[in-house]
């Protein structure tokens, strides 16, 4: 997946992943969790509310940020950047009206807008079809085109999100469906198992991780062995300088020695909290 510097992307409380791919340190997202001023919003965001250039976030309220992502959109439209505005939202979000309400909009004026509904069955302690009378999210766009999507495959979430971003810059709207999983329940207070049964976790962490997929995959198709594939124990230390990436956090360790933060955590195993690597644009 690639998407270029001029494109926007909006999105709920879900918003860690972004951050990174949008350039934010690993170090500034941690800042914020602990409510640091050294975070990505001064720390006055918190888990649900980072952003960076062309990232708007980072939304707690469920849904609110759709009707922004089209203005995104419109603006992108507006001043004629060739941008797209990705607009992500939970199935937990779908049926408000707001959503719908921005569908219309962008339809109307065929803004290049990609909405992005990740459904992960669950919402805030509620299976899909207790809340939605119409599950298959793609289908809700009215005259938008949706795509549904295993979202759990990578290289289909790749060739869907390719396809929806060439689409939405010549003719307007598109929705994707992505089909995916919540481990875990919806936050801390939520364990996560009054409404769904170990075993369908378990079996969805066996069969259909999107790291488990993806590694069949690449076996299956003789890119790599089952023993290239196993997964080693990580033994990157700032001691062990053997590859590329070590020697970043070396010297990324050696830097933060000198600060006097660092220096009061010497009784604290050391962690090396290193500048994420810019994954944009990385990956085509
Ligand atoms: C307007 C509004 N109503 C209720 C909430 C409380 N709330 C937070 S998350 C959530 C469920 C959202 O589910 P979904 O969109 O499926 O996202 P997921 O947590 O599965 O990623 C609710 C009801 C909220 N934050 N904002
Ligand atoms: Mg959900």
């Amino acid at each position: 997946m690639s998407i270029p510097e001029k494109d926007s992307l909006i999105t709920a409380y879900r918003c860690h992943g972004f951050a990174v791919m949008f350039g934010v340190s690993a170090r500034e997202i941690f800042a914020e969790l602990m409510g640091r001023r050294t975070g990505i919003s001064k720390g006055k965001g918190g888990s649900m509310h980072m952003y960076a250039k062309q990232l708007y976030g980072g939304e707690g309220i469920v849904g609110g940020q759709v009707p922004v992502g089209a203005g995104l959109g419109l603006a992108q439209k507006y001043n004629g950047t060739g941008g797209v505005a990705w607009t992500f939202y939970g199935d937990g979000a779908a049926s408000q009206g707001q959503i719908h309400e921005a569908y219309n909009m962008s339809k109307l004026w065929n803004l290049p807008v990609v909405f992005i509904c990740e459904n992960n069955l669950y919402a805030m302690g509620t299976v899909v079809n207790r809340h939605s009378a119409n599950t298959n999210f793609y289908t809700r766009g009215d005259l938008i085109p949706g795509v549904k999507v295993d979202g759990m495959k990578l290289m289909d979430v790749r060739e869907a999100v390719k396809f929806a971003r060439e689409y939405a810059l010549r003719n307007g709207p598109i929705l994707l469906e992505m089909i995916t999983y919540r481990y875990f329940g919806h936050s801390m207070s939520d364990p996560g198992i009054s409404y769904r049964s170990r075993d369908e976790v378990k079996s969805v962490q066996t069969e259909r991780d999107p790291i488990v997929l993806l590694s069949n995959l690449l076996v299956q198709s003789g890119v790599k062995t089952e023993a290239e594939i196993l997964v080693r124990p990580i033994t990157c230390t700032p001691f062990n300088t053997s590859s590329f990436l070590c020697k970043i956090y070396a010297r990324k360790y050696e830097i933060a020695r000198t600060k006097r933060w660092m220096r009061n955590w010497n009784k604290l195993k050391p962690i090396h909290i290193r500048r994420c690597l810019k994954s944009r644009h990385t990956f085509t």
